[in-house]
């Protein structure tokens, strides 16, 4: 009896299809106009009091220039370690299941300077877009992926080094979680040129250099992305190394906070006062104190809950006699991670206040 030790080869059509080549994918770009570093600050703290930040109040950060994308042209290619890759259209990818997600929008700062000061490029927006878990499944991952590149259609020079694109990396495990989009949305609008328009990467809970604008390409690899985006630039000192020598990717967004109201240099009729701001981190944040030079002590906010990855109101009650103040606010993260006092991009936040008398019968 004959016994059958090579299985049957059973047809993969998948094998078969031809995946575009660079040169195809990169047909979708037009060009690059406004060429350059592109920097849109947003307002001071104190004019971002909505809860969803409206676009013409959220901050930019472009390296090299906007890619002006032809989006009949377009297509994103999901290639690398998988089973089953493939490319979509735009028409295709908007017929996939949807998701709204709310989440903070944070850029890093200068990749080039030491992380010592406080920046204040943050929003909160609502994205739309399908889930990259989706298109992860949809392609079936090898088990020796690890990581899932990103490129962006852009191209051009950022302090002094040329890339023919923006690229970056996400781990697997961030990679398949519910809440990371490949997003075509910003509060219910379609994303703009300068947004990244027509479809970004968007990964909530870590800082805006890793959400790929202008996506043509997600490859999965079992190594990490070569690019200067992921090498040179956005590779941070690790500030729990005590040698200082570790570097770690500029990935999750550390614990953070703002005072919104008041504003800088307010005069305030005491003795009641309300403060109030905004609190985030990759993770909830679970207590913001509030601390001012008169007292040794901190008082604790009340924290409103977040919504998905959104950034957290804080509000407190104050009894301050005449005189003048600064008011520090500082959050701590569900793991008990909380803000550094100074020295860093998330020490906390300060700002100085007079308070006056209350004039009897006065308004
Ligand atoms: N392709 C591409 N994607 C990019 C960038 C870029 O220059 N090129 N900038 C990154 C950085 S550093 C940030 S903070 C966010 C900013 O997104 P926004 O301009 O929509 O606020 O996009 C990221 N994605
Ligand atoms: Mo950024």
């Amino acid at each position: 009896m004959e016994v059958r030790l090579v299985e049957p080869r059973v047809e993969n059509p998948v094998v078969s299809i031809s995946l575009p080549t660079d040169e195809r994918l990169r047909e979708a770009c037009n060009g690059i106009d406004p060429g350059g570093f592109h920097i849109r600050h947003p307002p001071a703290p104190h004019l971002l009091s909505s809860f969803i930040t409206p676009d013409d109040q959220l901050f930019q950060t472009i390296h090299m220039g906007a890619a002006v994308v032809d989006t009949s042209k377009w297509l994103l290619l999901i290639d690398g370690l998988v089973k089953r890759p493939f490319t979509l259209t735009l028409p295709q990818l908007l017929r996939l299941p949807q998701t709204t997600i709310t989440a903070f929008h944070e850029c890093y700062g200068s990749p080039i300077k030491p992380p010592t000061d406080a920046v204040w490029r943050i929003g909160n927006v609502q994205w739309t877009g399908v889930r990259l878990s989706h298109l992860l499944n949809m392609a079936s991952p090898l088990p020796e992926a690890r990581y899932v590149w990103s490129e962006g259609l852009d191209k051009g020079t950022f302090h002094g080094i040329t890339s023919d694109c923006y690229q970056k990396d996400l781990p697997l495990e961030k990679a398949l979680r519910p809440e990371v989009l490949v997003a075509f949305e910003l509060n219910g609008q379609p994303l703009s040129k300068e947004r990244g328009g027509p479809v970004r990467l968007v990964v909530p809970g870590w800082f805006g250099t890793n959400m790929t604008k202008w996506l043509c390409r997600l490859s999965l690899q079992d190594w990490r992305a070569s690019g200067p985006y992921t090498t040179i630039f956005y590779n941070e000192l690790d500030p729990t190394d005590r040698a200082g020598k570790r570097k770690r990717p500029v990935w999750s967004v550390e614990t953070n906070s703002m005072i919104v109201r008041p504003s800088p240099e307010a005069v305030l009729r005491g003795p009641d006062l309300t403060i109030e701001g905004w609190a985030w981190s990759e993770e909830p944040v679970t207590q913001v104190l509030l601390g001012t030079d008169h007292k040794a002590s901190w008082v604790e906010a009340e924290v409103m809950p977040r919504e998905d990855f959104s950034w957290q109101k804080w509000r407190i009650g104050l009894t301050l006699s005449p005189g003048d103040y600064t008011l520090m606010s500082r959050a701590k993260s569900a793991s008990g991670v909380q803000q550094p006092l100074s020295g860093r991009r998330n020490h906390v936040h300060s700002l100085k206040i007079k308070v006056v008398e209350d004039v009897p019968g006065g308004s």
